[in-house]
């Protein structure tokens, strides 16, 4: 079952011109940066709020780290922008399923490692009316990394 909206993912050219904006124009704090190599992306999580059942929702700011990455070719095209949402769940592998046998197209065979020791999996934009979608499980608090 997907109970919340785990973060908004945004496109940017510069992480640190864009954390900038978010801190001085908002007052958002980075929780967590990483680089990503498989999704080839550098990133930072925004925290917002924080639903108390291990899990909380973020903006996740997004800059591309090669060339041949999704965001960058998305950065190319769109420009900067919100480049995709993501709903949490305690079960992304049954709820990919499920979502799969209605037809909508799973990115991924098998989820793969995303923020924080997350495991992720995407809808194809295309069967979601234009909106490329995420499905998150978070980690459990103990398999969190250090940030
Ligand atoms: N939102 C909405 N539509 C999108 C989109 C997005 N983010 N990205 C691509 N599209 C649309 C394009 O506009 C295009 O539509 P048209 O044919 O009408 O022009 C169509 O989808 C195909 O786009 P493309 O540029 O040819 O891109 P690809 O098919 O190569 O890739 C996708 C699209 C969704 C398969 C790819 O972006 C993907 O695998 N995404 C999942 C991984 C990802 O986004 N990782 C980065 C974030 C990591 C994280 O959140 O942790
Ligand atoms: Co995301």
């Amino acid at each position: 079952m997907l109970t919340r909206i785990d973060h908004i993912g945004i496109a940017c050219f510069d992480l640190d011109r864009t954390v900038e904006f978010y801190r001085n124009t908002y007052g958002f704090e980075v929780f967590h940066s990483e680089v990503n190599e498989e999704q080839g992306v550098r990133e930072a999580m925004l925290k917002i709020n924080d639903t108390g059942d291990g899990g909380a929702s973020y903006l996740q700011l997004l800059e591309p780290t090669r060339d041949d990455s999704t965001v960058a070719k998305w950065l190319a095209k769109n420009g900067e922008g919100v480049h995709h949402i993501a709903f949490g769940t305690a079960d992304v592998d049954g709820d990919a399923a499920a979502i799969r046998g209605k037809g909508v197209r799973v990115l991924y065979d098998e989820p793969r490692i995303g923020s924080m020791g997350s495991r992720i999996t995407f809808l194809h934009p295309k069967d979601c009316g234009g909106v490329l979608t995420e499905l998150v499980t978070s980690a459990a608090p103990s398999e969190h990394p250090e940030h």
